[in-house]
């Protein structure tokens, strides 16, 4: 049964039309639909009975439909035989383990943002605008075939990618400096999330080359790792070892430190999870544990990264105000995990190459 919007000539003449509750059925192929008005019967007719009421009454995603019928409908008396119980656990549960023709349309949207990201690399030069790189990858999703970017996109010049949510993307990146892009795009209701950190004029410098190749050795071992029957939180605790480990061989942090201070220490350089679930919504199925254990068709991300402020006085001078992801998008299967962001370039060498074609 869905409840739509009634038609309405006068508002249609101004928004475009509307399906009306015909058009609901002949559309979508429900049994039955019904103007939202008629809502009020429905809920009427469930106050009698004895149902279980399905009904995530903590979160409501229409307040208006909330107050007016279904607020009353969980004040009844108690005796009760009503019951109202969520459901967006049951259907989070359903959205983890993808079908295949769900990973159909995530290649498709993985391969158009891989895409993307190469043009908007192609055409990084120094000094360039933020608000440029962020225009040019947003068209070159949609030229693609993308409905809409899945979120507003981080398009960070040199210390400003040590912002985790940078997202103003309104300065001038300079030569010498690195742009961190964390951007995706939504096609036939599914997202990609792809991070690309890249030198804006085509060549990394000494220190930045060595800071991008210990996040890209990184994220190498957490992608092997992206396996039936580990979870997202045993990956994380990978990340965090090898890239401590990391951060001691360039001297970042004192190869003498303890095992407490160490975890604190890597994870002042690197604050936030190595990834999350990706499907219909780029954070998808929130409520899921990252602990699960995979399964083949699941979805994630893997994104480590490390992040030094230009204030930062306790680290190496050389790295300062150098913030690094590298961030994919990983179907887990039963033996090598399929990486749907495979196109875009993260090889130092391919990166120069692609950066350093003339126009
Ligand atoms: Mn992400």
């Amino acid at each position: 049964m869905l409840f739509v919007p009634r038609r309405d000539l006068n508002r249609e003449l101004w928004d475009g039309p509307r399906s009306g509750t015909d058009g609901a059925v002949a559309l979508t192929g429900v049994d039955e639909a019904y103007t939202i008005e008629e809502f009020r019967n429905l809920v009427a007719k469930l106050k009698g009975e004895s149902n279980v009421v399905w009904y995530d009454y903590a979160r409501p995603v229409h307040p208006q439909l909330h107050y007016e019928y279904l607020q009353p409908l969980t004040e009844m008396k108690t005796g009760s035989k009503n019951r109202i119980r969520g459901f967006c656990h049951l259907v989070q549960n359903l959205r983890l383990i993808k079908s295949s023709a769900e990973i159909e349309r995530m290649k498709v949207v993985g391969r158009v943002t891989s895409q993307a990201f190469i043009e908007t690399m192609f055409a990084s030069k120094s000094p360039v605008d933020e608000a440029f790189l962020y225009a040019k990858f947003e068209f070159e999703c949609r030229a693609r075939g993308a409905d809409i970017l899945a979120y507003p996109p981080v398009v960070a010049g040199g210390n400003r990618s040590n912002t985790l949510h940078y997202v103003k993307n309104n300065q001038l990146i300079k030569d010498g400096e690195m742009v961190l892009l964390d951007g995706g795009c939504e096609s036939s209701c599914y997202v990609s999330d792809i991070t690309r950190t890249w030198p804006i004029n085509g060549r990394f410098t000494g220190p930045q080359a060595e800071l991008y190749q210990a996040v890209l050795e990184v994220q190498k071992s957490c992608l092997s790792l992206c396996s039936p029957g580990v979870s997202l939180e045993n990956i994380y605790n990978l990340m965090l070892s090898l890239t401590g480990q990391k951060l001691r061989e360039l001297g970042v942090l004192r190869r003498s430190i303890d095992e407490n201070h160490f975890f604190k220490a890597v994870r002042k350089y690197c604050p936030h999870h190595v990834g999350h679930y990706l499907g219909m919504d780029v954070h998808d199925t929130p409520s899921m544990s990252r602990s699960l254990p995979l399964q083949p068709g699941m979805v994630i991300t893997i994104e480590p990264g490390i992040y030094i402020p230009e204030d930062d006085l306790a680290a190496p001078k050389r790295f300062r105000g150098i913030g690094i992801r590298i961030e994919d998008d990983v179907v887990v299967t039963e033996d090598t995990p399929l990486i749907l962001s495979a196109d875009c370039p993260k090889e130092i060498y391919h990166i120069e190459q692609i950066c350093g074609r003339s126009l």
